[in-house]
């Protein structure tokens, strides 16, 4: 339970004292926050995290979700201030309309340019106007810098005249930074790694000298390459796959490479059921090499510290192609590591090149180096109560 403390009446969130926030003193804030879940688990994945990061500052978070199955295995615990709805539909935007209680929070957020239901809209204008914030995809691409903090007045619809504010994650102090909840270096600095392996429901235990690699990805051309690759390599690889797309995409390599469903040669594969967040977390901590994809495991392997792949939603216009591009120049990332991701994301048409282990220790000297760097950073939550206390 978050601590507050009250003066004059007002609620005042712990983020006031956290080292970074722009504003000395915050009131805790009301928030609604709008999802749609597009595909995959992004999309839920973000917005649970920023919940729960606000509420753990002491704010409190309304989530209006369209499809929050995910959570049972997301995020199977609830979290203290934070509420879970389902997307309101006409029937229950009419009784809102209908309750003189019914308010609408201090801060309004529609994730990734998902609409606010008009009827919301109208809701916003019947009192005091909240801060009406999108919340956009994250990306290392300039026009982020550029675009971050921009005002779209609303001219038409049930809200005109007033503003919404376009709010930019990102990577550099002038973007709206990184999630990055206020605890995370404790639960790194607590993590018991040998302890957590060992409690892993695995169909084969894994021993001291194998090396550690998750996938998460979507169907990337490379996947037999790597499987091959693994399984000629020198040292012994349990490779942990993750559930849902990237358990079906290996089940497929392995097939066509005609390769057991569990490995060959140095490489065992061991298939994972979904995990919590929070466990997700430690996997990510747990293992000498991450692949990752989309947007959130993104961040938290850029946290974990360990050298990673980043497999990016891939993109009709290829556009994605540019935001790889950016991601890794804005980095800095080692030229070794930047031909993995571009064979891996089917950029370059090259094989996947085999790395060595001191390659992996380059990465690891990347990977640690970034992470400090980012820390320096003022996390997203921060910057985002700051920026809503300040447009109020
Ligand atoms: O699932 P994603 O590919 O989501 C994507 C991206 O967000 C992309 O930018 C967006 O355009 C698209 O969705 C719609 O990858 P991402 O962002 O890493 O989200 C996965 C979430 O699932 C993340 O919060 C971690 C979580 N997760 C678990 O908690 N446990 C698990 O076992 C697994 C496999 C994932």
């Amino acid at each position: 339970m978050p601590v507050l403390w009250t003066i004059c009446g007002v609620k005042l969130s712990p983020s006031a004292l956290i080292p970074g926030t722009p504003t000395l003193i915050t009131p805790a804030l009301t928030w609604d926050i709008f999802c749609r879940v597009i595909d995959n688990h992004g999309d839920l994945g973000v917005c649970w995290r920023l919940s729960v990061d606000l509420a753990q500052r002491g704010h409190t978070v309304r989530l209006w979700v369209d499809d929050a199955s995910a959570l049972a295995w997301m995020a199977p615990q609830s979290y203290t201030g934070v509420e879970v709805h389902t997307w309101p539909n006409d029937a229950a935007l009419q009784a809102f309309a209908q309750d003189p209680a019914f308010a609408v929070g201090d801060v309004v957020i529609e994730a990734f340019g998902c609409e606010l239901p008009e009827a919301f809209q109208a809701l916003m204008v019947r009192g005091t106007v909240p801060v009406w914030i999108n919340l956009e995809y994250l990306s290392a691409e300039a026009y982020v810098a550029r675009s971050h903090g921009l005002a779209s007045p609303v001219m038409s619809g049930p809200a005109p005249g007033t503003t919404k504010w376009f709010y930019f994650p990102g990577f550099t102090p002038d973007t709206g930074g990184l999630l990055r909840e206020p605890n995370l270096q404790d639960r790194q600095a607590t993590f018991d790694r040998a302890a957590w392996l060992k409690a892993l429901a695995l169909d084969k235990p894994i021993a001291a000298h194998e090396q550690l690699i998750s996938l998460f990805c979507y169907e990337p051309a490379a996947l037999s390459q790597l499987l091959k690759q693994l399984s000629q390599a020198s040292q012994p690889t349990r490779l942990l796959v993750t559930q849902g797309r990237p358990s079906a995409a290996v089940v497929a390599a392995t097939q066509a490479l005609n390769m057991p469903n569990s490995g060959k040669g140095q490489l065992h594969v061991s298939h994972l059921p979904y995990l919590s967040q929070t466990e997700f977390d430690h996997l990510l901590w747990a293992c000498d090499l991450n692949f990752v994809r989309g947007e959130d495991s993104l961040v938290r392997a850029l946290w974990a510290g360990q050298p990673f792949v980043w497999h990016i939603y891939p993109q009709d216009d290829l556009a994605h192609h540019d935001k790889l591009h950016a991601f890794c120049q804005a980095l800095q990332m080692p030229q070794s590591l930047q031909d993995v991701h571009n064979a891996w994301n089917g950029l370059s048409g090259a094989k996947l090149p085999a790395w060595t282990p001191s390659d992996l220790a380059v990465w690891q000297a990347w990977s640690a180096q970034t992470r400090q760097l980012l820390q320096t950073q003022t996390d997203l939550s921060t910057a985002l109560i700051g920026f809503a206390a300040q447009k109020r």
